[in-house]
């Protein structure tokens, strides 16, 4: 798959501009004043400092089970493209599904994937070379520089290492959907074997409980035994991964 690339200095959000896009077609800013997440957080990214970019796949006479587990593979992808930058003897870089990239339990990509008729949007917002963050978030995020423990990896390599990635398993994906995929994403897992809390909103009164079994081929999460479609985990027991919020 070939990309061509769309910068701006600023801008509101790169998925906001990537509606007007086609497949093919990545936008990147160095600064976004109204980066999203999921379930309408916000995405904070200082001016410069780290990858914000949104590319537009089409998922054309795909069936809209398979369309559902794009996110997924963006995530396999993203941290994929992680792994090349992590120092040797790098932390565990896990997915917490469906697709935050944690390092050492904390937060280091974040993945916003839409859909507007036959193309999806993958948002993606990588933190390359920012060493502070927050309040809020201070001690749920890293970046690839504070893993390192040094500056100077160029936002340009990671945004060259996630579009390789990210064609390479649209195009598997397309072809044979996640299932091809799925053994990666499970090498990888860091739900599994953790009891969760799954939440449809930030302030949902009837959270879902259990242990986790994973992801499926299917792409959901089995919790309790059941697929859950959507949503955001919670782990609650210890183990390497902290609660995130
Ligand atoms: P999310 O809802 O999983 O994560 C957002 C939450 O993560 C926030 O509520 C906050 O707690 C925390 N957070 C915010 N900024 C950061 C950060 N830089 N590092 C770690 N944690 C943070 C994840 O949503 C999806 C984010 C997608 C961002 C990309 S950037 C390019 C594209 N444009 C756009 O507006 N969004 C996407």
């Amino acid at each position: 798959m070939t990309f061509t690339l769309h910068h701006k200095a600023v801008t509101t959000s790169t998925n906001l501009d990537a509606r007007e896009g086609a497949p093919g077609d990545v936008f990147t800013a160095d600064e976004q004043t109204a980066g999203r997440g999921r379930l309408d957080h916000r995405w904070l990214s200082p001016p410069g400092k780290n990858l914000i970019m949104s590319a537009v796949f089409n998922v054309e006479g795909l069936d809209s089970e398979r369309i559902s587990t794009f996110p997924l593979i963006v995530g396999l992808a993203v941290r994929e493209a992680i792994m090349y930058f992590v120092p040797p003897n790098p932390p565990a870089v896990l997915l917490k599904w469906p697709n935050d990239v944690l390092a050492d339990g904390r937060k280091i990509a974040g993945i916003l994937c839409e859909r507007t008729g036959d193309r999806v949007i993958a948002g993606i917002g990588v933190n390359v070379n920012q060493t502070e963050f927050d309040k809020e978030i201070a001690a749920r995020a890293t970046s690839l520089a504070l893993l390192r423990g040094e500056d100077g990896v160029r936002v340009e390599s990671v945004r060259y290492a996630v579009l390789s990635a990210l064609s390479a398993h649209y195009e598997t994906w397309r072809l044979h959907g996640f299932a091809a995929l799925h053994s990666d994403y499970a090498a990888v897992d860091a739900l599994r074997g953790h009891t969760v809390t799954v939440r449809q909103t930030d302030d949902d009164a009837f959270p879902i409980h259990g242990l986790c079994d994973g992801v499926a081929p299917d792409g959901t999460l089995i919790v309790a035994g059941k697929p859950i479609f959507a949503g955001e985990a919670h782990i609650l027991t210890s183990g390497d991964i902290n609660t995130y919020a």
